[in-house]
């Protein structure tokens, strides 16, 4: 089979075709990896795989670590979690944090630590007959196109972030895990692979920005949160069963469509990826 890689959205996005991953040699990983950073998203379509592979292939980008919310870990396997299962309690209740997990609004993994996760990585293992898809858009297309004397000011904006923002805490984790402290972050943020400015938000962890009063600092969440989006750099991901779609949290955000008939199974394996010799808050084993 040909090795082919197309691009998806008009910024954002790139499809990569005709590799095995569990195959791939490091010289012909290197050409995807460089695909990923060059293009945000990247998509490897028709994989089949069992979780090692999955872990494996994950560990390529980076290490691979739990994340915080241990209820939808798998049980043998932490360091994935499983999107789309137990999506009903046992009253039968459509579980709402399970089915709109994502879905809340755009959003970057890990703002919530000192060290973000770099990448998240999915695989579809079972994909609804419609909806469901997962929509992605372009940090530095975010950043590019803020008017000059907003990047000016923001140039000095430190962010604090937390695991559930100002609500705090959240359905999917456990009652002890819920004491998450804010953590920091430049609102600019520059890549440390690809060195371009990226603007890093995300409405729903941001609980201040620093030394702003707090109407101030309302007003500049809101005129960010406005910002984000830009229309010709987003990507809808339509999932079909077997891809394996990896997104660079450092300069991407995304959000769940969230929109498929709750009776249909969509399941994904998940996993988060650190940078290499970055520490996170581990939940209590
Ligand atoms: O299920 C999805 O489409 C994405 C959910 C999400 O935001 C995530 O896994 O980080
Ligand atoms: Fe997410």
């Amino acid at each position: 089979m040909m090795v082919e890689i197309r691009r998806m959205g008009p910024q954002i996005g790139i499809e990569v075709t005709g590799v095995d991953v569990k195959k791939l040699d490091d010289k012909s990983f290197a050409p995807i990896y460089q695909a990923w950073l060059d293009h945000n998203v990247l998509v490897v379509r028709d994989q089949e795989l069992e979780i090692p592979d999955f872990l494996r292939y994950s560990r390529r980008f980076g290490p691979v670590v739990p994340h915080p919310s241990r209820s939808t870990r798998h049980p043998e396997f932490p360091e994935i979690t499983m999107l789309g299962i137990n999506k009903f309690d046992a009253d039968g209740k459509l579980n709402q944090a399970i089915y709109r997990r994502g879905a809340e609004g755009w959003h970057t993994d890990g703002a919530y630590n000192q060290q973000p996760f770099k990448a998240t990585q999915l695989y579809a293992f079972a994909v609804p007959s419609r909806g469901g898809d997962t929509l992605f858009a372009n940090g530095y297309a975010a950043y590019d196109a803020l008017p000059e004397r907003l990047k000016r000011r923001l140039d000095r904006v430190t962010g604090a972030f937390s695991y559930g923002g100002r609500r705090g805490g959240s359905p999917l984790l456990e009652k002890d895990d819920q004491d998450w402290q804010p953590v920091f972050h430049p609102i600019i943020r520059s890549h440390p692979e690809t060195g371009r400015k990226s603007l890093y938000f995300d409405p729903g962890k941001i609980v201040d920005i620093v030394g702003c009063e707090r109407a101030e600092s309302d007003a500049l969440i809101a005129k960010l949160k406005g910002c984000m989006i830009q229309p010709d750099a987003e990507y809808r991901h339509k999932w079909r069963k077997g891809d394996i779609v990896i997104w660079d949290n450092r300069c991407s955000y995304h959000k769940a469509a969230g929109d498929y008939p709750p009776e249909e199974d969509r399941i994904h394996w998940r996993v988060s990826i650190n940078d290499y010799g970055v520490k996170v808050r581990e939940a209590a084993e």
